[in-house]
């Protein structure tokens, strides 16, 4: 398997200016003729150099240049590439393959989904479908023409605008489609089944009318309003906040049930994992038409940044990825509640990005090399890669980082550029040197921020002095010091803001600023400061690090109640709860009896009957840490202590705060009929919280509670809530209740992912085997990636303490399954490794079992390449 490096890239001998397509389209054996007109685009004086198309499992059929049939001495179909010999400086080259949609399982290029057929070309997927310089910075105009059967192809959709429709002898019928506007490869789609058909229609800035078309199977027709209202707030968030409008007369968006991500931008024609299209009241819960929202934004802000302005080659992945995942956080933040969607981004973040960067997987935003492009989209370069484009905003301002997309926008459009040119773009506008800044892009790991304090009471003088460092990472064993901006403020011990002015400002100005590191140690001096005060640091989570200071419990508990800034105030009760967990893992793992202090359940009962507080807040404040990220915090994880210390701490505040937890969750319980856009989002996880706390000490009482909200729920959040604590408890009412909901919901595939899920996630010690009885399920499919996500995915990655049984049997279960899925998706099998790859965290014991199943795994004679980079690197 080859490595690609960024620093070979070249432009390409050869351009693309137009693709005519056509298509004859059968599940079985599909019949594509390509016709490119194309032109040189190297200095033919020092040579002619081949012309080298892409391609991969493809038949090849006929090879014409200029309408000429090639002799076969002209061209070689080599090993995933077809080259022309010495063509002539520009030429019609028409290529006929053949391809069978029905055998790709891989789920890249044309594939059938159900009754239906679908592409998905990114990253390298065109070249699945017919022979062609498969790289973002080849952009062409698109024809396509689609032939199928018209009573099971009824619908027949390409990017762009429909020119032409009809039918044809034997039953058969057409469509030609023309996309205006210049694209790579990878953005091309088409999709050919029998769908409904959900209208809709935005009126745009400028006054144009545009059709929203959602297309889903028949039965889904009802669950198609979220995604459609969805769209249409995503598109007038687009005007409003970047002044972009929408460029095509159509936008068409499409479910399907076979997808290995969670959607596809397409020109016109996004390809949508139908879990981010499908919701009612019934089967979707909060978080569901929350993801929804968040993705069908993502999706349409690509057409933006991503389709309009792309990547001139997939190192620069993050262009895109980063900048729309930015622009879809700040969608979400002004659709719902800003400083909760920023804690649930951090919570992310840290749980799952800062893991990546620890580990033997760390890469820089913009990667150096790939083996296998796929395994590059990944939470780096989308979510640390959203956080670098936050820092710009952070660090220009939010006007001149406005007037940066601008200029963005305006030098750009219709191009496949750099990183370098969006961050040029913003140092423009914002009239700053960014050189340091790059590093975000070209270093790797998470830096560390070392904070330490003076206070001068003679003077007022309080010295801030904060040291950066970042670890070694694969490649990188010394890295030089990023430019981060540490937004910050100062709270007396009344817990009052102080107006910050450092030595030499001629007066105190706003309580929060942004303070600019760019060196390894530097120190920043406040004046006029009457008494030692508490910093709050981090201020809205302004840089991907981990940040260490002294903090007191005092500190915490003044940052919680006082802080003005949100995130400050999750975060100083997060801190404590890791304190007081990491106290409990030691005291089990020193084998004496562990106990929770009194002063954490007042403050949490304090908290909890806070009346103040918004409630969706609240219930962030009241989550403890996750068991991963608890993990991150170990030199050597302890699965079964954390487990147990996180547990203890849940049955102790269901059993002291009982009467509280009741309260709480009555005060939330529904006056009205569910809504998702009802406003009471925040209530429901908070009675949902209450529950899984009232539940953790497994009474009686709590069961009743669960079985009774289960029962009589009209929605899916409440049913999910109460079903996913009786999963986790040893109960008769949980098979009861299981079995009952798969009944109920046997033919919704989405909830039956949930039914797979729940199972895969509960802490009962047989969990394990329910699973292995789990995949020998009549509705368990390993080919199906949403089925294997919430099996094998939900098992191996959101169960750490079944996961990591110390005899090894749920790392075999994960060995086992990734061996099977090479020789069926290899995308999806390299996304299940990842558990792997934190080996090295473990005890002894637990890393050589797993590095056995790494080293059976790399054993396997035909290991994709997705798979084969992933352990390699991880060994
Ligand atoms: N840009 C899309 C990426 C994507 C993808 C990549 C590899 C293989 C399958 C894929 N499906 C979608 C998704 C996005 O970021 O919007
Ligand atoms: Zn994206």
């Amino acid at each position: 398997h080859q490595t690609v490096y960024q620093k070979d890239y070249a432009a390409p001998d050869y351009l693309v200016e137009t693709v005519e397509l056509s298509f004859d389209l059968d599940p079985d054996l599909t019949r594509v003729v390509s016709r490119l007109k194309i032109r040189s685009n190297h200095d033919r004086a020092g040579g002619v150099r081949p012309l080298v198309l892409d391609g991969e499992e493809l038949t090849l059929v006929s090879l014409k240049l200029d309408g000429v049939e090639l002799e076969p001495y002209r061209y070689q179909a080599g090993e995933g590439t077809l080259t022309v010999n010495d063509p002539p400086e520009s030429f019609v080259l028409e290529v006929t393959t053949e391809i069978s949609p029905k055998a790709n399982t891989a789920l890249s290029g044309l594939y059938a989904s159900g009754p239906m057929l679908c592409t998905q070309c990114e990253a390298e997927g065109f070249r699945r479908i017919t022979y062609f310089t498969d790289r973002p910075d080849v952009m062409a105009v698109y024809t396509v023409t689609l032939r199928a059967d018209k009573s099971s192809c009824p619908v027949l959709l390409a990017n762009g605008n429909l020119v032409e429709k009809g039918d044809l002898p034997d039953g058969r019928h057409f469509a030609t489609w023309h996309d205006p506007f210049k694209k790579p490869s990878y953005l091309f789609a088409v999709v050919a089944g029998d769908l409904a058909h959900i209208p809709g229609s935005f009126t745009t800035m400028s006054g144009r009318q545009v059709n929203l078309e959602i297309y889903v199977e028949e039965k889904n027709r009802g669950k198609c309003d979220h995604a459609l209202r969805s769209l249409i707030e995503a598109m007038r968030w687009d005007e409003e906040q970047f002044g972009r409008e929408y460029d095509l007369d159509t936008y068409m968006v499409v479910a399907v049930d076979d997808f290995n991500m969670g959607a596809m931008e397409n020109k016109g024609l996004n390809v949508f994992n139908s879990r981010y299209v499908l919701a009612s009241p019934e089967t979707a819960t909060d978080d569901d038409y929350q993801a929804i929202e968040e993705v069908i934004g993502h999706e349409y802000f690509h057409n933006w940044t991503g389709n309009r302005i792309t990547c001139r080659d997939w190192f620069q992945l993050s262009l895109k990825e980063g900048l729309t995942i930015f622009r879809d956080q700040e969608f979400s933040a002004d659709m719902q509640s800003r400083p909760v969607k920023r804690i649930a981004d951090v919570r992310l973040l840290r749980s799952s990005q800062f893991p990546e960067d620890a580990g033997p997987l760390a890469h820089p935003v913009r990667p150096d090399s790939y083996v296998e492009i796929n395994n590059f989209y990944s939470m780096t370069v989308y979510h640390k890669g959203g956080e670098v484009i936050r820092m710009l905003q952070t660090l220009l301002g939010r006007e001149a980082f406005r007037a940066g997309m601008d200029l963005y926008f305006e030098r750009h459009d219709g191009q496949a550029v750099r990183v370098d040119e969006f961050v040029q773009a913003m140092a423009d506008a914002g009239k700053r040197d960014l050189s340091q800044f790059m590093r975000w892009y070209n270093q790797s790991g998470t830096p560390v921020l070392t904070v330490s304090d003076d206070f001068e009471p003679a003077s007022g003088v309080y010295t801030l002095t904060v040291t950066q460092s970042c670890p070694p990472t694969p490649g990188q064993p010394e890295k030089e010091p990023f430019h981060i901006p540490l937004a910050m403020g100062l709270l007396d011990r009344q817990g009052r803001e102080l107006p910050l002015q450092l030595e030499g400002e001629k007066s105190p100005g706003a309580t929060t600023r942004v303070l600019e590191l760019r060196q390894e140690t530097q120190s920043f001096r406040f004046t006029g400061v009457g008494s030692k005060p508490v910093p709050s640091l981090l201020r809205n989570f302004s840089a991907p690090v981990k940040l260490v200071y002294p903090y007191s419990e005092d500190d915490l508990t003044l940052l919680m109640t006082s802080d003005s800034d949100p995130f400050v105030r999750w975060e100083a009760g997060q801190v404590q709860a890791v304190q007081l967990i990491m106290g409990l893992v030691r005291e089990i793992q020193a084998e004496r009896a562990p106990a929770v202090p009194e002063t954490f359940i007042r403050s949490f009962a304090t908290l909890l009957t806070d009346k103040r507080q918004d409630r969706a807040f609240l219930a962030e404040a009241l989550t403890l840490p996750t068991e991963s990220y608890l993990a991150e915090q170990m030199e050597v994880i302890d699965p079964a202590a954390i487990r147990e210390a996180r547990e203890l701490v849940r049955t102790t505040v269901g059993e002291r705060l009982r009467e509280e937890l009741v309260a709480a969750r009555e005060a939330c319980a529904p006056k009205s009929p569910y809504h998702p856009d009802d406003g009471l989002a925040g209530c429901r996880r908070l009675k949902n919280l209450c529950l899984s706390y009232l539940m953790a000490p497994g009474s009686r009482e709590a069961v009743g509670m669960a079985m009774e909200q289960f029962r009589g729920a009209d929605n899916m959040t409440d049913s999910l809530g109460a079903l996913a604590t009786l999963a986790g408890c040893d109960c008769p009412e949980r098979d009861e209740a299981l079995e009952a909901f798969y009944r109920k919901w046997r033919d919704d595939r989405g909830v039956i992912d949930k039914w797979f899920s729940l199972q895969a996630t509960s802490r009962l010690p047989q969990t394990l085997d329910r699973v292995l009885e789990l995949l020998e399920h009549p509705d368990f499919d390993i080919r199906n990636p949403n089925r294997v996500r919430s099996l094998v995915g939900a098992f191996s990655q959101a169960n750490q303490v079944r996961f990591h049984d110390a005899e090894g049997r749920g790392y075999r279960f994960l060995g086992d399954q990734i061996l099977r899925l090479n020789g069926i998706n290899p995308q999806i099998a390299a996304r299940m490794l990842t558990p792997f790859s934190r080996w090295r965290r473990f005890d002894a014991g637990r890393q050589e079992l797993m590095k056995k199943e790494l080293e059976r795994i790399l054993a396997e004679p035909d290991l994709a390449r997705d798979v084969y980079e992933l352990a390699a690197k991880s060994l």
